[in-house]
């Protein structure tokens, strides 16, 4: 893999940019692999990238049944955050939130981390002693977040209106190394590291079964013909429940529709993420200037990739008393993600009851934030075939034991 550099941009300009490679192969599948991963997502992808770099698996097929960050990873609003409640979800998570950091100097990709502060704001006396225990919970977590009152609030975000009839801002949770990042070069700069250390990204290609014997996972149907594998990673998302059902085995997952929008592009008005949760909106602005905005989930279960026409209406009228500049504007695109919600609003990492079969689910609406902290760590199951520190907490078994770990507050506007 040649390296990008400024010298190499030079170079491309000077021979009318006709060196540059492609960023990934597209090989034809192998007959077998050590290790399958599912789901040419974020989730998938940095798994099969820590699989070679911390573990030096580098016999891995990636199978994606369309084009590669084309499920919810290209489909998000890119809010980068740690501010959870409990410990596990916040090591998880804070894990990922630093790997974001250096992320792309480590793929040499950029993935235009932007750090730019997140705030969720509090708008019931219930969110201000919600935020405040929190606060005080990330602190013990050596997770940096504050609580802000609502004069800051206006110094960070000058375009709020702090004093709404209904809802006025009473302050807010501010973690200032949260941020965004641009979601489908997460995608591809794992794609090219992966392809760089040989792996097979194999798009176009729907895993249709899953084979075992003698209750061990041997490898998958496709759409291109049946492949064998030693370890099978399941990392689908919205379609979780569709893969665990072929492995044979059911899970706690429901899949509903997630929606965003954005807006025609305007001046930068807005440096800051701002989530308001109680009223079911969130906003941020693009570097292109579009404000990039969503809401809550579809309140039915549903498998439609698409926006509608309500969504729009339910998520500008909930937003539009804390910022009456939007009322102003022109909404541009709208679309939908799949997403995969547990009871608990926590991820699943785990091995499942087939041999050999793990799973990696239940992100919902928050995994964006968590890709690399996920890959990490189910890499390391893979590779070990036991959960190590970080995922130890997340197993499937934590339903049937009733030990939940409890992330409805901190999953926040869109759950
Ligand atoms: P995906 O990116 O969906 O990848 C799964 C892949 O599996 C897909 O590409 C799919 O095609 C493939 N697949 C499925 N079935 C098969 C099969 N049978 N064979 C082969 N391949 C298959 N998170 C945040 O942290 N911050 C946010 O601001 C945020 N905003 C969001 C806004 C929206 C509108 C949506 C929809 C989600 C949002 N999320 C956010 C959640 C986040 O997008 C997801 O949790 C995350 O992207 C999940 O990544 P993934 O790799 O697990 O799944
Ligand atoms: O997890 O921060 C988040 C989020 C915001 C909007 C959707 N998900």
């Amino acid at each position: 893999m040649k390296r990008y550099s400024a010298f190499a941009i030079a170079r491309e300009a000077l021979r009318h940019h006709t060196g540059w490679e492609r960023a990934w192969a597209s090989p034809a599948p192998r007959k077998r692999y050590k290790v399958i991963i599912v789901g040419a997502g974020g989730h998938g992808l940095a798994t099969a990238y820590y699989l070679g770099k911390n573990h030096g698996i580098t016999d891995v097929a990636v199978i994606e049944k369309g084009w590669l960050g084309g499920g919810n990873t290209g489909r998000n609003t890119t809010i980068i955050r740690s501010n959870y409640l409990q410990d596990s979800s916040a090591a998880i998570y804070e894990k990922a939130r630093a790997l974001y950091e250096d992320l792309s100097q480590e793929l040499n990709y950029n993935v235009m981390f932007s750090p730019r502060g997140v705030m969720m704001l509090a708008q019931t006396e219930h969110e201000v002693r919600g935020y405040l225990r929190t606060a005080h919970a990330n602190a013990l977590q050596g997770v940096e977040t504050e609580f802000v009152g609502p004069d800051r609030v206006k110094e960070l975000c000058p375009i709020i209106n702090i004093d709404g009839p209904r809802y006025p801002v009473l302050g807010a949770l501010w973690q200032p190394r949260g941020g965004t990042a641009r979601h489908d070069a997460v995608a591809w700069g794992y794609a090219r590291a992966c392809s760089a250390m040989g792996m097979h990204i194999i798009q176009q290609c729907e895993v249709t079964g899953v084979r075992s014997e003698g209750g061990r996972v041997t490898g998958v149907e496709t759409t291109k013909g049946e492949i064998g594998c030693d370890s099978l990673g399941i990392v689908v998302a919205g379609h979780s429940g569709v893969l665990a059902e072929m492995a044979g085995f059911r899970l706690p997952i429901e899949s509903v529709a997630l929606q965003a929008l954005v807006s025609e592009p305007i001046k930068p008005c807005m440096d800051v993420v701002v989530m308001a949760n109680t009223v079911h909106g969130y906003m941020s602005q693009s570097d292109k200037g579009e404000m990039v905005i969503g809401g809550g989930a579809d309140g039915y279960n549903n498998y439609t990739q698409r926006g509608s026409f309500h969504h729009i209406e339910e998520t500008v009228r909930a937003l539009v008393e804390t910022f009456p500049m939007i009322s102003r504007l022109k909404m541009l695109r709208q679309w939908g993600g799949i997403v995969d919600m547990t009871g608990d609003r926590s991820p699943i990492i785990s091995p499942t009851p087939l041999g050999g079969c793990y799973i990696n689910c239940g992100w919902g609406t928050g995994g964006f934030k968590a890709i690399p902290g996920s890959g990490w760590a189910m890499a390391e199951m893979m590779a070990k075939g036991a959960p190590g520190p970080l995922c130890a907490e997340f197993g499937l078994e934590r339903f049937r034991e009733g030990r939940f770990i409890d992330e409805s507050v901190a999953a926040g506007v869109a759950h």
